[in-house]
């Protein structure tokens, strides 16, 4: 089948297609989710108010099991489980609004329950057969099993197809045998239950090997290191693992034999966006430590908030987290919506959850100033614990690769579809795409973005312009230089920031003109302007990133990298 415009809003995207029926009106949390959320979060600031103390397990790098204990009694562990499996089964906005919570309050706790069930035991609900899931999830739900996603390994980080891990199936075929090992696996040391990737073909040279993802008890003969020491979530449990001569019964391979790589990914869009939730809670919460901290402190007898420096770092914060929590909300609820393909999305959602994060933390720390840097203080902590954001679930560099990959095979296949259609073109255009079917037909103009409230018609404007960029400069790219585009990363890293600026402004203009429907402009006050000083400097960015494309020192930098590989370090010294 030739994918159509509903199948992704950023893919379309990539196409100069704005699918705004994808993104409005904006989402809503589902009715039935809202009270329940509602009083798992009070229940969950109560016991972290009252027995949680983030300072010590951060120094004793543990959480204590009774706190665990009592995130288990109260259902966290199994958050969008289904009811008949004994979960909570609420919808992906929900579990966002929850991880947003937990995010907030503890980074540790905060990824011992993401890598539980963001990621430990997705695979299982999304590729499980029944039988699976009745031996697996009533478990895992009530936390009486702790789930880990076992894929990285030393030689297969970022290139995840790479994994040495083995699988051999027995000359009975009733089991497979493991044999590898896994680095960095949050939840390694305590985990009951794993979700690990091996090969299950033959390394051949040049090719990708086949994966397979299985599930794998502790009890079949998984060993653990011991806990990593690390720059922070110093309470969470990050170890090797080991496989030596493990047996798994074939009834525990996830998904078919050697599609393990799709399970991986599938798993990992999921969790994605579980990371991006968490990000939002931690900004709200160094946003409140900010506030706090510029009305207390003064300085040339006045309180430092009355400085402009001061404002602007307030109001570039604020404005970014809007943009943050509006996409990731927007993307919670596209999965909800069962979109087939939201992995540009969640990608987005992933580096910029991280990246305001790194910002918003490191401009608390500014303000705070002295004490910021002190032990005492929980500023550092927060620093330490939200730097890993930006590394794990897939590095900030690799996902701007595979946005910018995947957004542009759509037009690439486009173009050489229309070449096709040109030359055929009976046959031809009854086998063209939606996509390419209206670039075919075009001179279809610009596309409007015709749902924004006229009030956020410069904003939509602007949206409409960027997004003509985005579709010409892909579009060029491929032109110049087909295939050869995979190995240029200065480009892809262009047109990526160009597609995380141009989701962040379409959801903020979504959620701001859903806000001035229901409260009016003076109600909806807060929301306009900060999408306006987000599309502003959104804008400014993607110029910038368009005269890029134009004139840019790629080369030269490229040549000075290589020469300090050969120097391998810095050249002068004054002396
Ligand atoms: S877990 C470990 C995380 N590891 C990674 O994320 C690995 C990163 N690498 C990758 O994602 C992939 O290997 C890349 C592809 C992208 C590099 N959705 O030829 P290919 C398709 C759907 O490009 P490769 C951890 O850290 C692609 O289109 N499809 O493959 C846990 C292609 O399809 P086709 C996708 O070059 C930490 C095919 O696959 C996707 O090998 C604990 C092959 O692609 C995708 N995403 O590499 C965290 N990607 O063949 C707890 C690729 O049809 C967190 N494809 O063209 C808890 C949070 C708490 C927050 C706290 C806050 C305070």
């Amino acid at each position: 089948m030739p994918p159509t415009i509903e199948q992704s809003f950023m893919k379309a995207l990539f196409h100069g297609i704005i699918a705004e029926d994808i993104i409005f009106p904006y989402p809503e949390m589902p009715a039935e989710d809202r009270e329940t959320t509602s009083m798992m979060l009070d229940s969950v600031r109560r016991f972290f108010a009252s027995s949680v103390d983030s300072g010590r397990i951060d120094r004793e790098h543990a959480i204590d099991p009774g706190v665990l204990d009592e995130m288990k009694r109260l259902g966290l562990m199994g958050l969008q489980i289904p009811s008949e499996h004994g979960g909570v089964n609420l919808s992906n906005m929900a579990y966002a609004r929850v991880m947003q919570e937990i995010g907030g309050l503890d980074a540790s706790i905060a990824v011992t329950l993401g890598a539980h069930q963001s990621i430990g035991f997705k695979a299982i609900q999304l590729f499980g057969t029944e039988e699976q899931k009745q031996r697996y999830l009533p478990k895992l739900a009530t936390g009486e099993w702790m789930a880990a996603f076992a894929l990285t390994e030393p030689g297969a980080g970022s290139d995840a197809a790479a994994i040495r891990t083995r699988a051999e199936l027995s000359a009975d075929g009733s089991y497979y045998t493991l044999n590898g090992s896994k680095i960095w696996i949050t939840n390694g040391g305590f985990a009951d239950v794993f979700t690990v990737f091996a090969r299950t073909s033959a390394l051949e040279e040049g090719k990708k090997p086949k994966l397979t993802a299985f599930i794998v008890e502790r009890s079949m003969g998984v060993k653990s290191g011991p806990n990593e020491q690390k720059l922070g979530i110093r309470g969470s449990s990050t170890t090797e693992l080991f496989f030596d001569d493990v047996k798994v019964p074939r009834e525990n391979v996830l998904g078919e034999v050697g599609k393990g790589f799709k399970v991986a990914v599938e798993v990992l869009n999921n969790g994605r966006l579980g990371l991006s939730a968490g990000c939002v809670g931690a900004c709200n919460t160094l946003i409140r430590m900010a506030l706090d901290r510029v009305q207390e402190r003064r300085a040339f007898g006045r309180s430092i908030g009355d400085f402009g420096l001061i404002k602007d770092k307030i109001a570039t914060m604020l404005a970014h987290t809007y943009a943050l929590e509006s996409i990731t909300y927007l993307t919670a609820s596209l999965v909800d919506a069962k979109v087939p393909d939201f992995s540009i999305e969640s990608a987005i959602c992933k580096v910029m959850g991280s990246e305001t994060l790194w910002f918003v933390v490191n401009e608390t720390l500014q303000i705070a100033a002295g004490i910021g840097y002190m032990e005492e203080y929980p500023y550092e902590r927060h620093l330490r614990d939200a730097r890993i954001n930006m590394i794990f679930e897939g590095t900030n560099e690799i996902l701007r690769c595979f946005m910018a990959l995947s957004g542009m095979s759509g037009p690439g296949k486009a173009l050489a579809d229309v070449a096709k259609a040109m030359r055929e073109p009976i046959k031809g255009f009854g086998l063209l795409s939606d996509f390419a079917l209206r670039k075919a037909r075009s001179v279809l103009g610009r596309e409007r973005m015709s749902k924004a409230h006229p009030l956020l018609s410069r904003e939509a404007v602007i949206f409409e312009d960027c997004t003509a960029e985005l579709a010409t400069h892909s579009e060029d790219m491929l032109r110049k230089h087909g295939r050869e585009i995979a190995e240029m990363q200065y480009a892809q890293r262009r047109i990526a920031e160009m597609a995380i600026d141009l989701y962040c402004m379409a959801a903020c203009i979504s959620r701001t003109t859903r806000a001035i429907e229901r409260r009016g402009e003076d109600g909806a006050r807060r929301e306009i302007d900060l999408t306006t000083v987000f599309t502003g400097m959104a804008q400014k960015r993607l110029r910038q990133h368009v005269a890029d494309f134009q004139k840019n020192d790629d080369e030269l930098r490229k040549a000075i990298a290589v020469r300090a590989y050969a120097d391998r370090a810095y050249p002068f010294d004054i002396l």
